[in-house]
């Protein structure tokens, strides 16, 4: 079965092959040549959803999209929805893993607790879809440590686990992310 990947993101793109582990013959959006919508939804679901939606009715195939983000504890959540855009349009996060450095420590917060949520949209061209959200816990560490993965994967060092994301092997990340774990809420809801 064909299946839109709806995301412009390389290091989702890669993850989500993993996860669905040549279930699906995937179409990444940018292969389709499909625009990104504006994100304009307030929740990592509503984002999600809003993508999955706007790829399957522009290429009349089912699609996924994965909105996700790094929210930490001593910032009230941020940057949360915004962790791409905290990041601009480059790969390099360098920039926006100082910027959560440099304001936790301006707001003295002592605790480097932080999350990945990861939502999951599967949307069809008549409009159905489902929607699953999986999370993570970890702690932040600075400096970043790991040139694996992507995003903030340097700076998250997941619970129970001496590696950060940055310095796992793909495989290890992939068996406990916050994607894999939406993954398989998706799966049970559709079993
Ligand atoms: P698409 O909307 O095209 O899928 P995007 O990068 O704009 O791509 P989001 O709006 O969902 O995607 O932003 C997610 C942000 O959170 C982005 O900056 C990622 O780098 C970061 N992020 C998400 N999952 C991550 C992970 O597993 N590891 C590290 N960073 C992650």
């Amino acid at each position: 079965a064909r299946l839109v990947v709806a995301t412009h993101n390389p290091g989702k793109a890669r993850e989500l092959a993993e996860i669905l582990e040549g279930r699906y013959r995937l179409v990444t959006a940018g292969e389709l040549g499909l625009s990104e919508p504006e994100e304009t939804e307030a929740t990592f679901t509503g984002n999600a959803l809003l993508k999955a939606r706007a790829a399957a009715m522009a290429s009349g195939l089912p699609a996924l999209a994965d909105d996700s983000g790094l929210s930490v504890a001593g910032l009230d959540g941020a940057p949360g929805v915004l962790s791409a855009r905290w990041a601009g349009p480059g790969k390099d996060f360098a920039p926006a893993m100082a910027r959560i450095e440099r304001e936790l420590a301006e707001r003295g917060a002592d605790s480097p607790r932080a999350y990945f949520t990861c939502a999951l949209a599967l949307a069809w061209p008549d409009d159905l879809a489902v929607v699953a959200e999986g999370r993570i816990d970890g702690d932040l560490v600075f400096p970043p440590r790991g040139d694996r993965g992507f995003g903030y994967d340097p700076i998250f060092r997941p619970d129970g686990h001496d590696l950060t994301f940055g310095e796992m092997d793909p495989a290890a990340k992939d068996a406990m992310s916050h994607r894999a774990r939406a993954f398989s809420r998706l799966k049970a809801a559709l079993a």
